[in-house]
């Protein structure tokens, strides 16, 4: 429509005049990540968002994405101003795992390494010795498994179930899940499956582990756009959230992609995986973040150098 257009002209205009640079997670609204990509931005999964801001020139990183990920930004570069389209956008897996509970948990396993996912606060990093992203967990827990460690994994219990199972590591799990990957069920996948019986099936770990069970393959964000080119099949059935649909049909625009039913009972997608969170960042609020400078991301110093730790070891661990 006109409007957007408009929109998107005035957040254009906005981007250069504040020498700032759009960077969008692969679940944010398909307008967005056309905005991220025409601009000069990245459209990526939360590591590799991380590591474009820090490199980046700009003065201001507009993050849009959930809170977690604008945290990260400023955390990884303090001298930026980092603004998200609102603050209000969070994620069920930071929810469910409040600071001070996590730091008892961890109190009362002294003996353990703590490797928490990306999806946390600033504070609950702070008390981690690492913290990874889906892309790289498998990697890193291989690597500490290997010098022997005990580890404490929070908080997506079917995250770090998928990583106990492929990497045999002792690993004591917090009870967190994200709301949007834990509603996909595998009768659905498998009914899917039946009506296109020479599809792949590609999975988030995110998904609770009868759906993993199904997948061709298990993968980060980006691991899966990139299988999605590997593969030899035509049809993907691809259960993440719907945004990803963007890049991956951009990479595959001769295959057919099927979005993994969210419902048992059929094979029809009924009700989509979509974040509502990441559904919160939209040309309107994003315009209105750079004309206003409002939704600034703030770290208290003292905080911020404590997750920057765990974090840096994240970007400086090679498989
Ligand atoms: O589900 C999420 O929030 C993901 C996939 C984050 C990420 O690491 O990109
Ligand atoms: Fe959090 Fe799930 Fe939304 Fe990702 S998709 S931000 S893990 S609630």
């Amino acid at each position: 429509p006109a409007e957007d257009e408009a929109r998107v002209e005035e957040i254009k205009r906005l981007l250069e005049d504040n020498n700032a640079v759009l960077v969008a997670h692969y679940y944010t609204d398909d307008a967005i990540q056309q905005l991220a990509e025409e601009t000069g931005g990245c459209v990526a999964d939360s590591l590799e968002m991380a590591r474009f801001g820090a490199r980046h020139p700009a003065d201001t990183l507009v993050v849009a994405g959930v809170r977690f990920m604008g945290e990260t930004a400023k955390i990884l570069s303090p001298e930026k101003r980092v603004l998200m389209p609102t603050l209000e956008a969070t994620c069920s897996l930071d929810v469910g795992c409040p600071a001070d509970e996590f730091a008892a948990f961890c109190d009362a396993h002294p003996d353990r390494t703590v490797v928490v996912y990306a999806n946390t606060s600033a504070a609950v990093k702070a008390r981690a010795d690492w913290v990874v992203t889906s892309s790289i967990a498998v990697d890193v827990i291989e690597h500490l498994q290997a010098r022997g460690e005990k580890i404490l994994w929070a908080p997506d219990k079917h995250l770090g179930s998928y990583i106990q199972r492929r990497t045999g590591a002792d690993m004591l799990l917090w009870d967190g899940a994200c709301i949007v990957h834990e509603e996909f069920k595998a009768k659905g996948v498998e009914d899917l499956k039946g009506l296109y019986p020479e599809a792949a099936v590609l999975v988030h770990p995110e998904s609770p582990e009868p759906v993993v069970e199904l997948a061709d393959v298990t993968g980060s964000t980006s691991q899966l756009i990139k299988a999605a080119k590997e593969l030899p099949q035509q049809e993907l059935i691809v259960a993440t959230d719907r945004g990803i649909f963007f890049k991956m049909q951009q990479a595959v625009p001769d295959k057919t992609l099927f979005e993994a039913p969210t419902a048992g009972d059929g094979a029809t997608c009924k009700s989509c995986a979509h974040c509502p969170w990441m559904a919160m960042n939209a040309l309107d609020n994003l315009a209105g973040a750079l004309r206003h400078a409002s939704g600034e991301i703030r770290v208290d110093e003292a905080l911020r150098l404590r997750a920057l730790k765990p974090l840096e070891r994240m970007l400086n661990f090679n498989a």
